[in-house]
């Protein structure tokens, strides 16, 4: 049996009116109880709307730039069989009075003259948490003030972060911050002081909690809003961000404050690489992003609209058409698709290394014959152990020898020098149905290559799921992109920037091997290992592609 459940915005205390900032959601989507279904953002604080239904999703109601309040259908969710039960109509299941947005407005603004506060003179205010629902504790994430700043009401004092929901504490007071009592990581509740200002005067100073009107509702997400697991950014972002992934599955994991910043200048939030505790995307990453677009901008390595769809023009001598606009419904049917965030962010890196750096990719190929009979073997003797040993775990150890042998492969570039890596973290290109990830298996030197197997079959499983994190997408130092298991013959792998090489293997086929005498049939491994020729010569790549296969070749060299 099944039922069609509408899904609504449960109690998100006095807000009524917040826009819809992200729908991770669409029609035959398949749903579980507490997914995110959308995000809304008021100017204090961001939430998911999670599912109170699991099911298929058969109607999305809203669209990005809605207003939407308690009550509002957000999608319709073909439930079954158990979960349809469980899940009768509307109000989010988890999260129902739980609060923790605490909305702003409600929390602490100045504008509350009733509440009790010496008002506008000069002196020592003490500025709190104000009522934030349920929630005992919550975590610092962001601390936006320091000793001496000058701060107005309302500014943005903290970052608090329940599993829900993030929120903003504003000040409830302007004048220069004299102490501040916390720091981050510490978990705060209702009433904690947060800093000491000493009053310029003029601001109503109004005892901050005091005035929230309406906290306990205030959110709606029970789900892990902010904290989802980090996934993509497969290509790193050398200048224009530390290769931090970032991307969430769904969404920018962000304060309102950071997202308000990005707002203002214009940065698209959701291409920016986090480098706070669960890839959080910081305004110093904001900042970042912008100062590497334009330092690219201004070595011409970058066009001026990162994405490259529409921009046309002289970028440092880099002189390109606009992009070809074209109303392709003239010509049959069609359907438009945003691209997914992970798509988005791996695109603008993409473009970036592709445009930035001279690649050039040799295509050697390696005889596996004996190596496959030795994986199928061990498979074999493995197979009880629940253990599966496919060739790119042979190759991850294929890799770490070949860097060792050839080190200026395991370097990156910063200005005029090269940084010479003396760690073995080797990244592999996993396909996802959100797109291109790379995990990293990291010190892959100290690791067995069943072990080695085992951890790229536990980071590919995340990988499609969504839960990767940031830190397991770091570091990388090589790359390895296999579609062995798809087909194809060589292709052109482009390197995952600040990385200098990357190789690309193809599907393993059996090939007629002239040995002198006769032709043996041989299985051979298509290579194709892309290279930065700013920092690797031809000469170089040839005997690292020599040296790679030989190892796959006889993989006793391992040990050398
Ligand atoms: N030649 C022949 N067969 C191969 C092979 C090769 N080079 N590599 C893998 N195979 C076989 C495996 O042995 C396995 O066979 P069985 O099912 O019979 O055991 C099958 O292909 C599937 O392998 P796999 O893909 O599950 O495992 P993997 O370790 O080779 O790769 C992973 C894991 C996560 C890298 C892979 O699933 C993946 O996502 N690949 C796509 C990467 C990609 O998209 N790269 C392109 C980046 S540029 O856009």
């Amino acid at each position: 049996m099944s039922q069609l459940v509408e899904v609504k915005v449960p109690d998100i205390g006095d807000f009524t009116d917040v826009p819809v900032i992200e729908v991770m959601v669409k029609p035959g989507d398949s749903v579980k109880v507490d997914d995110s279904l959308v995000t809304l953002e008021s100017d204090k604080a961001t939430m998911d709307v999670p599912s109170s239904t699991a099911g298929v999703v058969k109607e999305v109601r809203v669209k990005v730039g809605d207003r939407i309040g308690e009550g509002a259908v957000v999608v319709i969710v073909e439930a079954a069989g158990a979960a349809a039960a469980a899940a009768p109509a509307a109000a989010p299941a988890p999260a129902p009075a739980a609060a923790a947005t605490a909305p702003a407005p409600a929390v602490a603004p100045a504008p509350a003259p009733a509440a009790a506060a010496p008002a506008a003179s000069a002196g020592p205010v003490e500025v709190k948490v104000p009522d934030i629902g349920d929630f005992d504790t919550v975590p610092i994430i962001e601390l936006h003030v320091k000793v001496g700043d000058t701060i107005k009401v309302d500014d943005a004092i903290a970052t608090l972060e329940s599993d829900k929901a993030t929120m903003d504490v504003p000040s409830s007071a302007a004048g220069v911050v004299k102490d501040v009592k916390v720091k981050v990581g510490d978990k705060v509740g209702e009433g904690a002081v947060l800093i000491v200002v000493e009053s310029t005067g003029g601001a109503p100073v109004a005892a901050a909690p005091a005035a929230a009107p309406a906290p306990a509702a205030a959110a709606a997400a029970p789900v892990p809003a902010a904290a989802p697991a980090p996934v993509a950014a497969p290509a790193a972002a050398p200048a224009v961000a530390a290769p931090v992934a970032t991307a969430a599955a769904g969404k920018a994991h962000a304060s309102p404050s950071v997202r308000k910043f990005a707002r203002e200048l214009g940065v698209d939030v959701s291409l920016v690489p986090g480098s706070g505790p669960k890839g959080r995307i910081l305004q110093e990453d904001v900042q970042n992003f912008i100062k590497g677009v334009m330092a690219q901008v201004a070595s011409g390595g970058l066009q001026s609209t990162p994405a490259g769809t529409t921009a046309g023009g002289s970028v440092g001598g880099l002189t390109v058409l606009p992009w070809p606009k074209v109303d392709f419904s003239k010509f049959g049917a069609v359907e438009t698709q945003p691209l997914s965030r992970i798509k988005k962010i791996s695109g603008a890196n993409l473009h970036r290394n592709w445009v930035v750096i001279p690649h050039v990719t040799n295509h050697d190929d390696a005889d596996i014959t004996d190596l496959e009979a030795f994986r199928v073997q061990m498979n074999k003797e493995l197979e009880k152990s629940g253990a599966k040993l496919t060739m790119l775990a042979f190759m991850i150890k294929a890799a770490v020898a070949s860097l060792k042998k050839f080190p200026s492969f395991n370097a990156s570039l910063d200005g005029d020098n090269l940084v010479l890596k003396k760690y073995y973290n080797i990244g592999f290109a996993a396909d996802t149905p959100n797109g291109l990830v790379v995990p990293v298996i990291k010190n892959a030197d100290q690791k067995g290559v069943i072990e080695i197997a085992k951890e790229m079959g536990d980071l590919a499983k995340l990988a499609r799921e969504g839960k990767l994190k940031p830190d397991q997408m770091q570091g990388g130092c090589f790359s390895i992109s296999s579609l062995g298991g798809i087909g194809g013959t060589y292709f052109t792998p482009i390197i995952n920037a600040p990385e200098v090489a990357i190789m690309g293997v193809c599907k393993s086929a059996t090939k007629p091997v002239w040995d002198g005498k006769a032709f043996q049939p041989r299985l051979i491994l298509p290579l194709s290992l892309s290279w930065d020729h700013r920092v690797i010569d031809g000469a170089e790549a040839a005997r690292f592609n020599t040296y790679f296969a030989g190892v796959l070749q006889d993989f006793r060299r391992v040990l050398l």
